[in-house]
C-alpha cells in the first residue's frame, strides 16, 4: 500500500505516534509519504520506503493569517496524484482532517477517491476542538472521514459526548517500540543523584493541561521525607513558573530543569517514580514510557489514563488536584524497596500489553479496510 501521513512533526505525542506508525509500516513492505510543514523530529528519511513531501506555506503580507489548511490540501492532492497515493491517515484533527475533506473533493473531481482514516489524539476533542470557533468543523471533518479511530475508550466517549458523530469509531491504543527501554536499570545514576537519592521524573510540553505545578508541591512534600531529586523534562509554558514554584519553596537545588532532550530513554531507565497529574489526558504515551522503562506512575485518574495505568499495580490514580495522595502514594513506593521493585516489573509488564507488534497490525487492518471500500 502508499500511505499518505499527515501530522504534526514535533515532540507532541500525537507525532510520536504518527511517526512511529509509518516507520513501521514502512518496515512492514508499505511505502509512506509523510506530508508536514517539516521533517517529523524522530523520522530518518534515509530508511527504505520513506518519503517525505514539505508543505510549504507561501508568505503573503496581505494575509494577518497564513492559509496552512490550503497549502496543506494542495500538497495532498499533489503527492496524491504524483505519487498514486492509496490512503491518507491524518492525525490530530484540527486541521488535518478539514484540509483532508477539502483534497477528497478535489480528487474526487478529477476521478480519484481517496480514502480518509483520522486519528483522534485528545486535545483536538478535549480542549481545541469543543471550543466555538472550531466545533462545527471539526464535527464535519470526522463525520466525512471514511474511518475513525481514537486512541482510548475515554476519548471516544468524550468524542461521542462533545460532538454529533455518525461515523463509528474505533478505538486503537497508543503502542511503543519495547526494545528502545532495553537499557541497563543499573545505569549511571549519580549524574542526577550523587548522594543516593531516589529520582522522581516527569516529561511533557508543560502546558497549563499537565497542571505542573501539582508536580512541584507533590515532590516538596515527598523530599520533605525521603532524600529525593526531580527530573523535570520538556519544555513550555509553564517551565518558567515551576522554577520559580521551586525556588519559592526552597527546593530548586533538588529540581533539574534538563529541558528538551534526546536523552528520554536514558533519563527514564535511571528513574524510580514518574508523575503525570494531568488535567485530561487522553491515552499518556509518556505514562507507557516509562512503565516500559519500568518505572512505576502516578497519574490523575483523568481521561484514559486509567486504562494504562493500574491502581495499587503499575503505580496509583489520584483525582486531578490531589497532591497529599500524589505525595502520600510516591512516599509508599519510595520508603519500600521491595514494594518498589515489584511495582516496576508490573509496570514493565503491562507496557509489553502495548507493543508495536500487538498495535500496528490494529492500523494494517483499518487500512486494509479502506483500501477494499475505495476498490469497490
Ligand atoms: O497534549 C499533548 O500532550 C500532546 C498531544 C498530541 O496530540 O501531540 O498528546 C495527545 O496525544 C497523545 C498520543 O495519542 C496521547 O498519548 C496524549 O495523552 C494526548 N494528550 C492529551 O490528551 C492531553
Amino acid at each position: 500500500m502508499k500511505i499518505g501521513v499527515v501530522c504534526y512533526p514535533t515532540f507532541g505525542g500525537s507525532g510520536v505516534v504518527a511517526t512511529e506508525l509509518g516507520i513501521q509500516m514502512a518496515k512492514n513492505g508499505h511505502e509512506i509519504h509523510f506530508i508536514t510543514y517539516s521533517q517529523p523530529v524522530r523520522l530518518d528519511i534515509l530508511e527504505p520506503n520513506i518519503f517525505y513531501h514539505e508543505v510549504n506555506v507561501h508568505d503573503y503580507p496581505l494575509f494577518t493569517y497564513q492559509p496552512y489548511e490550503l497549502a496543506l490540501s494542495s500538497k495532498m492532492v499533489d503527492t496524491v496524484l504524483t505519487e498514486g497515493i492509496d490512503i491518507l491517515h491524518v492525525h490530530y484533527a484540527i486541521p488535518h482532517a478539514y484540509a483532508a475533506y477539502m483534497a477528497k473533493q478535489i480528487l474526487l473531481e478529477k476521478g480519484v477517491y481517496l480514502p480518509i482514516v483520522t486519528t483522534l489524539h485528545g486535545t483536538d476533542i478535549t480542549l481545541v476542538g469543543k471550543h466555538p470557533s472550531y466545533k462545527p468543523a471539526v464535527t464535519f471533518s470526522i463525520n466525512q472521514s471514511d474511518f475513525v479511530t481514537t486512541v482510548s475508550k475515554s476519548l471516544k466517549k468524550d468524542t461521542l459526548s462533545s460532538f454529533v458523530i455518525k461515523k463509528e469509531i474505533e478505538v486503537i491504543p497508543n503502542f511503543i517500540d519495547i526494545k528502545l527501554y532495553d537499557k541497563d536499570p543499573l545505569c549511571d545514576r549519580t549524574q542526577m543523584a550523587p548522594n543516593g537519592e531516589k529520582i522522581v521524573a516527569h516529561i511533557s510540553n508543560m502546558r497549563k493541561v499537565k497542571r505542573i505545578p501539582n508536580i512541584i508541591e507533590a515532590f516538596y512534600k515527598i523530599q520533605e521525607a525521603t532524600p529525593a531529586v526531580l527530573l523535570m523534562i520538556g519544555e513550555g509554558p509553564e517551565c518558567e513558573l515551576a522554577e520559580q514554584q521551586a525556588k519559592d519553596l526552597g527546593i530548586f537545588h533538588r529540581v533539574k530543569f534538563l529541558g528538551k532532550t534526546s536523552e528520554i530513554e536514558r533519563l527514564l531507565c535511571m528513574s524510580d517514580l514518574f508523575l503525570l497529574p494531568s488535567e485530561t489526558e487522553s491515552f499518556g504515551l509518556v505514562a507507557l514510557e516509562a512503565m516500559a522503562a519500568r518505572v512505576p506512575v502516578i497519574s490523575s485518574n483523568a481521561g484514559g489514563l486509567p486504562e494504562l495505568n493500574v491502581h495499587g499495580k503499575t503505580g496509583y490514580l489520584v483525582d486531578v488536584g490531589d497532591v497529599n495522595a500524589m505525595a502520600k502514594y510516591g512516599l509508599k513506593l519510595l520508603q519500600d524497596d521491595a514494594l518498589l521493585s515489584e511495582f516496576k516489573e508490573n509496570a514493565y509488564q503491562r507496557s509489553l500489553e502495548f507493543s508495536l507488534d500487538k498495535v500496528v497490525p490494529m492500523y494494517e487492518e483499518v487500512y486494509q479496510r479502506a483500501l477494499r471500500q475505495s476498490r469497490k
